[in-house]
C-alpha cells in the first residue's frame, strides 16, 4: 500500500566522468559539455530526486580549470532546475579527495553532498574509525519525505580503510545501513573492480592491474536494494546477492570502450523492489577503427583510408575520432608516414596508430629451458628480431646499434642515484 501513496524515489546513477581527460593530446571538453546539458535534461525527463556519480570525476587529481569549471557549473545549473534534487559526488581512484571535497563549504550540504574519501572520526582513546554516521545520507523524494538511505562509499586507499579491510568496512557499512535504513530501501555504493566485470584495456587497465585485487560481489549484503559502483567504464550488472550495477563512463576513453552502450542509470525505488533502466547517452563524437575489427596489411588500409569520407563542416572538437592497425611482418618504416599521408586534409583526429605483429614460433622455443643469468642479451635481442620478422636476424647496423646502446645502459649512472 505504500507505493500507492508515496511516489517512487528516483535515482540517477552516472559515473567515471573523466572531466579534463586527454586523448592523444585531443581534449574532451566539448563532448563533456554536450553530455552534462544531456544530463541536466535527463534529470527533468526523468524527475530525478537524487543524482548519484560513483567516482572518477575528474581524469586526474590535479585537472585543469576548465574541468573543475564544467562541474561547478553543472551542479549550479542542476540546483537551478531541480530545487529538489540532491546530489551526491564520490572520490574514485583518479581523484583527489581533497579536490572533490574543496566547494563542500560553499553549498548547502541538503542539496549537494561531496565524498571524496571515506570519513573517519577520532576515538577517545586514539585513532580513529570509520565515521558510519556521516556516511549514511538520509535520500528524500520530491515531498522531502526520506524514501530511502544511501551508504556514500567512494573509493577507499589503504590509509582511509586503517586496520579496516573492504570486506568488515562493508559489513559495518551494510549492517548500520540497514538499520538506520528500518525497512526503507539501502543503496550502497563503490568505486572498485568486482570479479565477473569486464574490464577495458586502455584506460581502466593501467589502474586496475596495478597491484588492485578484484573483489568478490559476496563483499556486498542481501539487504542492499541496489548497489551502485564506479570504475569499470562499460555499463554492467554483476551477479551478486543482490543487484549490484557499474554505470559506465558516459563515452568512450579510449578505442577499447568503443563499443560500448553508454549510458545512465534510472533506479526507481519503491517499497520492496527496484526498477532499474540504463538510457542511452547519445554519442557526441563517432569513434572510427580502421579495420573496423582486427588489423589489415599497410596497403589495406591505407586504401581505406583513403577512401573515408567524411563532413567537412564539423569543428575540431567534434570531428570523429579514429584508430589504425596495421599488421606487420618486418620492421614498416614507412608505416607511419604512409598511414599520416592517407588522412592529410581530412578532417578526423588520429588517436593511435597500432602495429600488431603477426606472432611466428621461434624465439620462445629458442629460449626456452635457458638459464636467465647465461643468457646473452644479443643473442636474445637476435632470438626476438627472428621471431618477429619472419625468421631474419637483426641486419648488421641494427645489432651493432643495439651493442652501443647495451654498453650506455650498462655503463649509465642508476637512476636514483643522484
Ligand atoms: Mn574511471
Amino acid at each position: 500500500m505504500q507505493s500507492m501513496t508515496r511516489p517512487p524515489l528516483t535515482l540517477i546513477h552516472t559515473s567515471d566522468w573523466h572531466l579534463g581527460h586527454i586523448l592523444a593530446n585531443h581534449e574532451r571538453d566539448a563532448e563533456h559539455a554536450a553530455f552534462l546539458a544531456w544530463l541536466l535534461d535527463q534529470l527533468d525527463v526523468q524527475e530525478a530526486d537524487v543524482l548519484l556519480v560513483t567516482g572518477d570525476v575528474y581524469d586526474v587529481a590535479n585537472p585543469p580549470v576548465s574541468a573543475t569549471r564544467r562541474l561547478y557549473a553543472f551542479l549550479a545549473e542542476a540546483s537551478r532546475r531541480r530545487p529538489s534534487l540532491l546530489t551526491v559526488i564520490l572520490g574514485g581512484n583518479h581523484d583527489s579527495a581533497a579536490r572533490i571535497n574543496l566547494p563542500a563549504p560553499l553549498l548547502d550540504e541538503a542539496r549537494v553532498r561531496f565524498f571524496g574519501n571515506l570519513p573517519r572520526k577520532p576515538l577517545a582513546e586514539g585513532g580513529s574509525v570509520p565515521d558510519l554516521d556521516t556516511l549514511l545520507v538520509p535520500l528524500p523524494d520530491r515531498n522531502g519525505t526520506t524514501a530511502a538511505w544511501l551508504a556514500a562509499v567512494p573509493f577507499c586507499r589503504p590509509g582511509d580503510l586503517g586496520t579496516e579491510t573492504l570486506e568488515t568496512l562493508y559489513a559495518a557499512v551494510a549492517e548500520a545501513g540497514a538499520a538506520r535504513a528500518g525497512g526503507l530501501p539501502l543503496v550502497l555504493t563503490g568505486h572498485l573492480h568486482v570479479a565477473g566485470g569486464a574490464v577495458s584495456e586502455m584506460s581502466e587497465r593501467r589502474i586496475v592491474v596495478g597491484g588492485e585485487e578484484a573483489q568478490a560481489a559476496s563483499l556486498f549484503d542481501s539487504r542492499a536494494a541496489y548497489v551502485a559502483l564506479g570504475h569499470l567504464h562499460r555499463a554492467q550488472t554483476i551477479a551478486g546477492p543482490c543487484p549490484i550495477h557499474y554505470a559506465g563512463s558516459p563515452f568512450p576513453l579510449s578505442a577499447t570502450e568503443r563499443d560500448y552502450a553508454h549510458a545512465i542509470t534510472v533506479v526507481r525505488l519503491a517499497g520492496a523492489g527496484i526498477d532499474l533502466v540504463e538510457v542511452p547517452i547519445p554519442r557526441p563524437v563517432p569513434f572510427l577503427a580502421v579495420p573496423a575489427r582486427g588489423a589489415a596489411p599497410l596497403d589495406v588500409v591505407v586504401a581505406e583510408l583513403e577512401a573515408l569520407a567524411f563532413d567537412d563542416s564539423l569543428p575540431r572538437e567534434r570531428q570523429p575520432f579514429l584508430e589504425v592497425t596495421v599488421s606487420v611482418t618486418g620492421p614498416e618504416p614507412h608505416l607511419q608516414t604512409r598511414v599520416l599521408a592517407a588522412l592529410e586534409d581530412k578532417p578526423v583526429r588520429l588517436t593511435r596508430i597500432v602495429r600488431q605483429q603477426t606472432a611466428l614460433p621461434g624465439a620462445r622455443a629458442q629460449l626456452a629451458g635457458a638459464v636467465l643469468g647465461a643468457l646473452e642479451p644479443a643473442a636474445v635481442f637476435a632470438a626476438l628480431h627472428a621471431a618477429r620478422h619472419g625468421g631474419h636476424p637483426p641486419a648488421d647496423d641494427l645489432a651493432k646499434a643495439f651493442a652501443s646502446l647495451l654498453v650506455d645502459v650498462n655503463t649509465a649512472p642508476l637512476a636514483g642515484d643522484a
